[in-house]
C-alpha cells in the first residue's frame, strides 16, 4: 500500500462559468459543491447575475462570456448561455484545448450543431459534454441497465410538463424541451429515429405553442411517442419502454407523502432542478472525473448534432402536416 507520504496532492481543477442565469448559477454552486473544484471565474453580461453567481461560490466576476470561455486558465468551463450562442463560446473553448460541458440543445440549428462537430474533428479529441442530463439520472440509469431482460422494444413513451411554462415559439419548445425527450429515445435503445410525425397544438392566441406530440419510428422499426406540455401543473417526466417480455418505467424522485384533507399528496414541484437535482450533481461530477483523466465522457457533441437533427424533423413536421424521414450522415469514428 502506498505511504502517505507518497500521495501526491490532488490538484483543484480551475472551472468557469459563462451564462450565470438559473440554469449556470445552479452548475456554479453543483461545482463548488465538490471536492477539488474551484469556480474560479462566471461570466454574465448581465452584471448583477455575474456578481451575485460569484459572490456565491467565490468566483471573481466578468460580462465578457466569451472572453471566459476563450480564457487559457481554465481547465473546464460550464457553457450555460442563452442557447444561440453554445456553438460560438463552444468553440471558443475547443480552440483552447479547454473541456467543456455545454448545457444542452448543443446548438439551434442543424448547421451551427454541425459546426461544433467540425471544430472536433478538427482538433482530432473530443472534449465537449453536451448536458444531458437525464443520462445520469439514477431511474433512467436502471431502466438502461434493465433493458436486456425485456427483450425486443416493441415502443416507448415519453412523457415531459413543464408547469406554469410562459407560451413560446414552436422551435424553442422542441429544440428546448423536447430534445431531452429525443436524447432519452437515443441513449436508452442505442437505436436511431427513422422518420417523424408531429402534431403541435397552436398558435395560442399570445403566440405561442404548448403541447407537441411526436410519433416516430425508430430503425429497428419499434415506435415511441414523445408527448410534451407546457401548461401542466406539476413538473413531470418519465419514459415506459415496452419490451416483448415486460416493460419498464422511469419513477420520479422519491417523495415523502402526505395525508390531508381526505387526500393523498405528493409534492412534485414545478421545475426541474428539485426533480432532477441529483442527476446534475451527478453529471458535473463526472464531468469533473473525466477532465482528471483528461477526457471526455456522456453526450457527445455528435449526440447534440443528431439531436437537433430530430428536432428539426419534428419542427418541419408539425407544420407541413407530413410524415418527416431523419437521414443522418456516417458516423464519424471519433463517436463511434
Ligand atoms: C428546460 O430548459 C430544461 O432543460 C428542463 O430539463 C426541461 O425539462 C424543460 O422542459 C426545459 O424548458
Amino acid at each position: 500500500m502506498a505511504s502517505v507520504e507518497n500521495e501526491r496532492p490532488v490538484r483543484s481543477l480551475r472551472i468557469g462559468v459563462v451564462g450565470v442565469g438559473g440554469m449556470g448559477a445552479f452548475h456554479a454552486r453543483t461545482l463548488a459543491g465538490l471536492g477539488g473544484v474551484d469556480v474560479v471565474a462566471v461570466a454574465d453580461p448581465h452584471e448583477p447575475n455575474a456578481v451575485a453567481t460569484a459572490e456565491a461560490v467565490g468566483a471573481e466576476a466578468f460580462t465578457d462570456p466569451l472572453a471566459l470561455a476563450s480564457s487559457e486558465e481554465l481547465d473546464g468551463v460550464v457553457i450555460a448561455s442563452p442557447d444561440a450562442t453554445h456553438p460560438e463560446l463552444a468553440i471558443a473553448a475547443l480552440e483552447r484545448g479547454t473541456f467543456v460541458l455545454c448545457e444542452k440543445p448543443l446548438a439551434t440549428t442543424v448547421g451551427d450543431a454541425r459546426r461544433v462537430v467540425d471544430a472536433e474533428l478538427a482538433l482530432g479529441r473530443r472534449l465537449v459534454q453536451v448536458g444531458f442530463m437525464r443520462q445520469y439520472d439514477p431511474a433512467h440509469v436502471q431502466v438502461a441497465a434493465a433493458l436486456p431482460s425485456i427483450g425486443r422494444i416493441d415502443y416507448l413513451r415519453a412523457v415531459h410538463r413543464n408547469a406554469g411554462a410562459d407560451p413560446r415559439p414552436l422551435e424553442r419548445v422542441v429544440c428546448q424541451s423536447m430534445v431531452h425527450d429525443i436524447h432519452s429515445v437515443r441513449f436508452l435503445t442505442g437505436e436511431e429515429f427513422a422518420a417523424v410525425t408531429a402534431f403541435a397544438s397552436g398558435p395560442f392566441p399570445s403566440g405561442g405553442y404548448r403541447h407537441v406530440l411526436a410519433v416516430c419510428t425508430l430503425t429497428s422499426g419499434a415506435h415511441a411517442s414523445l408527448e410534451f406540455d407546457d401548461t401542466a401543473f406539476a413538473y413531470e417526466v418519465s419514459v415506459e419502454v415496452v419490451g416483448a417480455d415486460g416493460d419498464l418505467l422511469t419513477g420520479g424522485p422519491v417523495r415523502a407523502t402526505r395525508r390531508h384533507g381526505g387526500s393523498l399528496d405528493v409534492h412534485l414541484g414545478t421545475d426541474w432542478f428539485g426533480w432532477f437535482a441529483e442527476a446534475y450533481r451527478i453529471q458535473d461530477a463526472a464531468w469533473i472525473a473525466s477532465i482528471r483523466e483528461n477526457r471526455t465522457s456522456g453526450p457527445s457533441v455528435w449526440d447534440g448534432y443528431v439531436a437537433q437533427m430530430v428536432v428539426d424533423a419534428v419542427i418541419r413536421s408539425s407544420t407541413s402536416g407530413r410524415t418527416e424521414p431523419v437521414e443522418l450522415p456516417e458516423r464519424p469514428d471519433l463517436y463511434a
